[in-house]
């Protein structure tokens, strides 16, 4: 870290904990936490550190630890799922796991002192959960359909995964990069519909010809609860073999002059913000040291965004990858084995996950399809769900996450249910649910995004939204905004009923039975 940042600021409570011990420093005391148990810990070990292992303690669910997986680019074999399946199986009811919006999986109801065993497990089929967590790079996502689209401008896998090496040692952790001041988002892709909405991203490449095939550069979008961005174009344009290197120097930049005074202000557009766009730009070309090539005038980001639900033919004669509808993302161990024995065999024993929190096997014969079909597991996660249950979101919500305002997934799927038993709709609706204002559930890429809040209803404090619209995704993306707040959940229904008739061509069915 240069003198910029730490001497002449102020550091906040969060950066003063990092300089008394590197987050990673945990890595070499797990076993021996594992031995004294959570509850001996030192407050900022538990609560904090432990993160940097992707291991987060749950205090709404105290001694019931969640895992943080990194999947590059959403992609895993069936040996990998399943022993996620193996170890959420041993802790029964408590044991699930989450699909995230970052195309990666939660593993939930771990005991601690299971801990160092798993990882031991997770070593075994090259999985690793390492730096998912606080002030770490998040996991790489990139197109779910890499590789298997006819219509791809660039194969992403291995760009991603060299990304991921590179920025965590291979898995190992990496200290040059364990201390940043905030989180940092990194998304790439090389299909024609933005599916990772590389707009909500600290940094994000999209394709784009100029000397060749390459990609434009986008920086500095999130979302937090205080502001709300869309990334800005650098105005550069890469080769793929530089991404690896201009990714690194980007993040470098941000870990040496990203602002660490205030938290609520320290992601990287709050240091694009500081410095103004031109000076960053010159600054990231300094150290990169070489002459940046402009942005090519168009990318080539030209098509509506696809869910991959249903069942699709591949660029490979013959195969298909099938897109299985997993309800707000939610799996359980049994769920998980049978997923891996469905890819072992029908397809090539590969998984997929997407940003919406669904499910891909590729590589599925033509001859295996009617047959792959008729497997029980798709009654519940199908290939042809309603047009909503498609399209739902929902972050974790108040069953794990203290910062919850509100129950967000089984309120969504319920809402869903009811909804669709109403309507007649000609169209997905994408309707995604936060639970509070940090978005985790990207409420502003939505068609229709709720947002956790706390409403007064006859003098009581009551589970309320703010309702968001406006979210475009794929070619001209563009941020939804609130239009309406504080709507208690309870008379939620029909203001979503009416949205959904006037805003988006739904019918009422003649049958329905309304509530009043
Ligand atoms: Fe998130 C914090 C869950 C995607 C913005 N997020 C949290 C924590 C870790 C808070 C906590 O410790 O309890 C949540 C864990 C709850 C739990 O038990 O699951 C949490 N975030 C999630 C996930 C699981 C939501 C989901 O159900 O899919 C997603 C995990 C992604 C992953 O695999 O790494 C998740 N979070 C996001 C996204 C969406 C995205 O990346 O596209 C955002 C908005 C985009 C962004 O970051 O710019 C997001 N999460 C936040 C923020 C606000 C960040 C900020 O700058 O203020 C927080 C709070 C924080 O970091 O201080 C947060
Ligand atoms: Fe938790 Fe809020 Fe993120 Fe939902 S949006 S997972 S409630 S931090």
């Amino acid at each position: 870290m240069t003198e910029t940042a730490t001497t002449t600021e102020k550091l906040n409570k969060f950066e003063k904990f990092k300089a008394e011990k590197d987050g990673l420093a945990v890595k070499d005391e797990i076993a021996q936490f594992a031995q004294i148990g959570w509850e001996a810990m030192d407050e900022n070990d538990l609560n904090h550190r432990l993160k940097w292992l992707g291991v987060f303690f749950r205090p709404v669910t105290p001694g019931k630890f969640m895992m943080r997986m990194r999947i590059p680019n959403g992609i895993l074999n069936s040996s990998q799922l399943s022993v996620l399946a193996d170890v959420i199986q041993r802790y029964g009811d408590d044991g699930s796991a989450d699909i995230t919006t970052r195309q990666n999986i939660q593993l939930r109801g771990i005991n601690f002192t299971d801990i160092p065993e798993i990882f031991n497990k997770f070593n075994t089929v090259g999985l690793t959960t390492i730096q998912s967590g606080m002030d770490n790079i998040r996991n790489i996502t990139g197109d779910p359909v890499a590789g298997l689209d006819a219509n791809e401008l660039y194969d992403t896998r291995e760009l991603v995964q060299q990304i991921q090496n590179m920025l965590t040692h291979n898995g190992q952790g990496n200290p040059e990069f364990s201390n940043l001041p905030r989180k940092f988002n990194i998304a790439i892709t090389g299909g024609r519909d933005n599916s990772v909405h590389a707009e909500i991203n600290d940094l994000a490449f999209v394709p784009a010809f100029k000397e060749g095939f390459g990609f434009n550069v986008l920086v500095g979008g999130f979302f937090s609860g205080k502001r709300c961005e869309a990334a800005i174009p650098l105005n550069v344009w890469v080769k793929p073999k530089e991404v690896v290197s201009l990714c690194k120097t980007i993040v470098e930049i941000f870990r040496d002059y990203g602002l660490r005074a205030n938290r609520q202000k320290a992601r990287l557009m709050w240091l694009i913000d500081e410095w103004g766009l031109e000076k960053f730009r010159n600054e990231v070309e300094k150290h990169w040291g070489k002459t940046f090539v402009t942005a090519a005038p168009k990318d080539e980001i030209e098509w509506e965004k696809r869910d991959h639900i249903g069942i699709y033919p591949q660029k490979q004669p013959g195969l298909n990858y099938v897109g299985l509808n997993i309800p707000v993302g939610r799996l359980y161990a049994d769920d998980m084995f049978e997923l891996a024995r469905l890819a072992e065999v029908y397809g090539s024993g590969e998984i997929r996950f997407t940003v919406e929190q669904n499910a891909i096997i590729p590589n599925i014969p033509d001859s295996a399809l009617n047959t792959f079909l008729t497997e029980p597991l798709l009654e519940r996660f199908g290939v042809n769900p309603g047009l909503l249950m498609r399209s739902l979101v929902s972050c974790t919500g108040a069953q794990f996450c203290n910062f919850a305002l509100i129950e967000t997934k089984n309120q969504g799927l319920a809402m869903t249910k009811a909804l669709e038993s109403q309507l007649i709709l000609s169209k997905p609706v994408r309707i995604h649910w936060t639970g509070c204002p940090n978005s985790c559930g990207q409420p502003q890429v939505a068609d229709i995004g709720l947002m956790g809040t706390k409403v007064r209803k006859n003098g009581k404090t009551v589970e309320g939204v703010d309702i968001y619209m406006g979210g475009k995704v794929g070619k001209d993306a563009q941020l939804g905004t609130c239009v309406q707040k504080s709507v208690p959940c309870e008379d939620l229904q029909p203001i979503l009923r009416d949205l959904l008739i006037h805003n988006f061509g739904a019918k009422l069915r003649e049958e329905a039975l309304i509530p009043h």
